[in-house]
């Protein structure tokens, strides 16, 4: 095995083990949150990633040009602002990804929304295995060989 292939096989293996830790996603990569890209940018930078519970999506905005609020799905559809789940005026917004299901960003300035500046995205359990209880302090270990009582029958009149 030459040098170069030592080298790429252990990225390889340094991938492979940080598969499952939770990741950030920078929302539109260099692009950032904007509402100049058209209809199908966002929606196309989602496609292909898979988003986990302890995710965390970085939207990257100037303060005051845009913003970013989580909305139901109708509110998604219609591009609706009113009473948004929760809203994120100060950029960059980070917003941590709490539990799974269906989740719908906006940005409500303007037009934006509806000029293409809105995100959809579905979020599953982590993956990562749940580590197990560590034992109870001073538990002693499992004693070996206590036998079961010994039933005796006795012996009916
Ligand atoms: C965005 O960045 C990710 C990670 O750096 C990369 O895998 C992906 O190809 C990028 N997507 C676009 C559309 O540039
Ligand atoms: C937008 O949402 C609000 C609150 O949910 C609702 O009262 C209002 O009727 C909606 N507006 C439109 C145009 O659907
Ligand atoms: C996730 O939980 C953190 C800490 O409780 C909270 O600050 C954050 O707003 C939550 N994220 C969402 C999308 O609700
Ligand atoms: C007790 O007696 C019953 C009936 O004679 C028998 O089936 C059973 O195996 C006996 N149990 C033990 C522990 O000897
Ligand atoms: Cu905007």
């Amino acid at each position: 095995m030459s040098m170069s292939q030592l080298v790429m096989a252990l990225a390889l293996v340094a991938t492979l083990l940080q598969g499952t830790a939770a990741e950030d996603y920078t929302v539109g990569n260099a692009t950032g949150w904007t509402n100049t890209q058209g209809a199908t940018f966002y929606s196309n930078w989602a496609t292909g990633k898979t988003f986990e519970v302890d995710d965390e999506l970085l939207f990257n905005f100037a303060t005051g040009v845009h913003d970013v609020a989580i909305v139901t799905k109708a509110a998604y559809d219609s591009c609706n602002a009113t009473n948004p789940i929760n809203r994120f005026q100060t950029g960059p917004a980070t917003v941590r990804l709490n539990s799974t299901g269906d989740m719908y960003f906006i940005c409500t300035v303007g037009s934006h929304c509806s000029q293409g500046q809105k995100l959809s995205i579905n979020v599953v359990a982590d993956d990562d295995t749940p580590p197990s209880p560590p034992p109870p302090n001073g538990t002693p270990p499992p004693t070996t060989g206590t036998t079961p009582p010994t039933t005796t029958n006795t012996t009916s009149p």
